[in-house]
């Protein structure tokens, strides 16, 4: 950046920041819808239970579309299509069905078009039919859509030659190894009384994340409750948005540019941090925890020591101080939000702002 255009961004900073919350507000309301083509009881509903949060699909009203294809709304932002039939016996029927539902697809609303396909083979049936592969095919060159395979109860890969299963199916559908995961979304027993953990998980979500166009991107890490590392990274980035505004708007040149100026700034990147990790409080809630921050709190401390700010004086912010401050504040809520995972995950988290602000 020059410094000509440095100038001018310290001057607009107002549309700047509009600019910031409608970014955020878009990222917020984008949906995420995922079609998810398998045979019956290959695992798809225990696959998107695992990388959604339990009892996802079961919870979900689901409501028939069309022939073999079912809509479950998770939530507002979030929907999953989940097919059926593409057995050997009526597969053309469904298959046309599939392709009429693409094409309808395309004249929908981005927010409403679909955002990811997965198509599951159970790797216990070590078979693959040929209007799998058509399928699939359709979908990547016809539709475009981002799409990945599945290898459902993923437990042998060899067979009794050596010879993957893995590989056999890359080969037919022609596909690489980032577009491919083995994957037990649960936790089993066999007979000998050997526990299958889960595996392939998270590296189906970091893969998949991977695939989606940026504009997508988010609306994923939102929804799925499995892997931390790329909830993580989101927050970072959102962190170092909203921490570099932050020094904009140190530098703009109002004489009572003090640290309550920076409130809102923080307000819009607390809000846009929860939603990363799902959640959704109210505003009240927000400019709450923003003000604790700014408070007698020890965090309120450290980062008003930060600005050198001393109350009643509103002596104007240093830009790097600034960036300083809004970043310490979105890294404490952030590290709050990753250590509560768990409790995110299962739906039983509180927000208990005193525990957010306590310890820098
Ligand atoms: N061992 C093992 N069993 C699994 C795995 N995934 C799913 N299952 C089991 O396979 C059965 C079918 O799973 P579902 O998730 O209902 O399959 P589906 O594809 O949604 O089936 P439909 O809704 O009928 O199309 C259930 O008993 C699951 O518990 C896995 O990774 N390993
Ligand atoms: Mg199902």
């Amino acid at each position: 950046m020059n410094s000509s255009t440095k100038t001018k961004k310290t001057y607009n900073f107002i549309e700047e920041a509009q600019d910031i919350f409608k970014e955020m507000k878009k990222e917020m309301e984008s949906k995420l819808n995922i079609f998810v083509i398998g045979k019956t009881g290959v695992g798809k509903s225990t696959l998107v239970n695992a990388v959604f949060g339990r009892q996802v699909v079961e919870t979900g009203s689901g409501s028939p579309v069309t022939q073999g294809i079912e809509k479950i709304d998770i939530n507002k932002n979030f929907s999953i299509y989940d097919t059926k039939g593409l057995e050997i016996k009526d597969y053309q029927k469904t298959q046309e069905k599939i392709e009429d539902f693409f094409e309808n697809d395309k004249t929908k609303t981005a927010n409403e078009q679909i955002k990811l396909v997965w198509l599951c083979i159970a790797e216990t049936s070590r078979r693959v039919e040929d209007a799998e592969i058509e399928m699939f095919k359709r979908v990547k060159e016809n539709y475009s859509y981002p799409a990945m395979i599945v290898i459902t109860k993923a437990t042998q890969d060899k067979d009794e030659n050596g010879k993957k299963f893995s590989d056999f199916v890359k080969e037919k559908f022609k596909v690489k190894d980032s577009e491919i995961q083995r994957v037990i979304a649960i936790e089993v027993e066999d007979d000998d009384g050997n526990i299958k953990k889960k595996k392939g998980i998270e590296e189906l979500i970091e893969k998949s994340f991977n695939i989606l166009p940026d504009a997508d991107k988010m609306a994923f890490v939102k929804e799925q409750k499995y892997n931390k590392k790329i909830k993580n990274d989101a927050a970072k980035k959102i962190i170092h948005k909203y921490s570099a505004f932050a020094g904009t708007v140190a530098l703009t040149p109002i004489p009572f540019s003090d640290i309550y100026l920076l409130l809102p700034t923080q307000l819009g990147m607390l809000t846009h941090i929860s939603s990363i990790y799902g959640l959704n409080f109210s505003t009240e809630k927000m400019k709450e925890l923003a003000l604790a921050f700014a408070g007698t709190t020890a965090t309120g401390v450290a980062v008003r020591s930060l600005l050198k700010f001393i109350p009643g004086v509103g002596s104007a912010i240093n830009a790097t101080a600034a960036v300083g401050a809004t970043e310490l504040i979105g890294k404490q809520y952030a590290s709050y939000l990753d250590k509560n995972f768990e409790k995110i995950r299962q739906g039983e988290f509180e927000l208990d702002i005193k525990k957010v602000t306590k310890e820098m």
